[in-house]
């Protein structure tokens, strides 16, 4: 099992695309195990985007996110990193495969509606910048679970 780390930006919040976004992963049968809305503070915003500092659309970036609400939320599945990266899609949304979150709701990377953890490491790292260990809510089990539950059953 991994968890992964997703925010749905600004971009997605005003434009009431919430519920789209949030839909999508359910319907995957991913498990979601922490979620709220929260403004991210340039303190937060610099150290999410660290590896971005010094490029040309940082500054863009950084007003961005902290522009309007986020939603952020934990997301856990069987490989839930790459997986939850295939339904967000490319970064430029002209590059990004058709029936992606990125493909049919976006136009231009710079508001791109959507973040997903790239690796394991960003994952851990993005999450601690998010969410506290006590704000995880993982002790229950999704439909998706009592079937594999069925299905591994002696
Ligand atoms: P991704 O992992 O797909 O979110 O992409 P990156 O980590 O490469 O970029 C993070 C964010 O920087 C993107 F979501 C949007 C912004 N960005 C631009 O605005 N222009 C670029 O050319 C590349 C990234």
């Amino acid at each position: 099992m991994e968890r992964t780390f997703v925010a749905i930006k600004p971009d997605g919040v005003k434009r009431g695309l919430i519920g789209e976004i949030i839909k999508r992963f359910e319907q995957k049968s991913y498990k979601i195990t922490a979620l709220k809305m929260l403004n991210v503070t340039p303190e937060m915003a610099a150290k999410h985007y660290e590896e971005h500092y010094g490029k040309p659309f940082y500054p863009r970036l950084i007003k961005f996110i902290t522009l309007a609400p986020v939603v952020a939320m934990a997301i856990e599945g069987e490989n839930a990193i790459a997986g939850v990266r295939h339904i967000v899609g490319a970064t430029n949304p002209d590059n990004a495969d058709v029936g992606t979150i990125r493909a049919d709701f976006s136009s231009l990377a710079s508001t791109n509606l959507i973040h997903a953890s790239d690796s394991l490491e960003s994952a851990k790292r993005e999450l601690a910048i998010y969410f506290n260990e006590n704000e995880y809510c993982s002790d229950y089990k999704t439909m998706f679970e009592l079937i594999q539950d069925d299905l591994n059953r002696e």
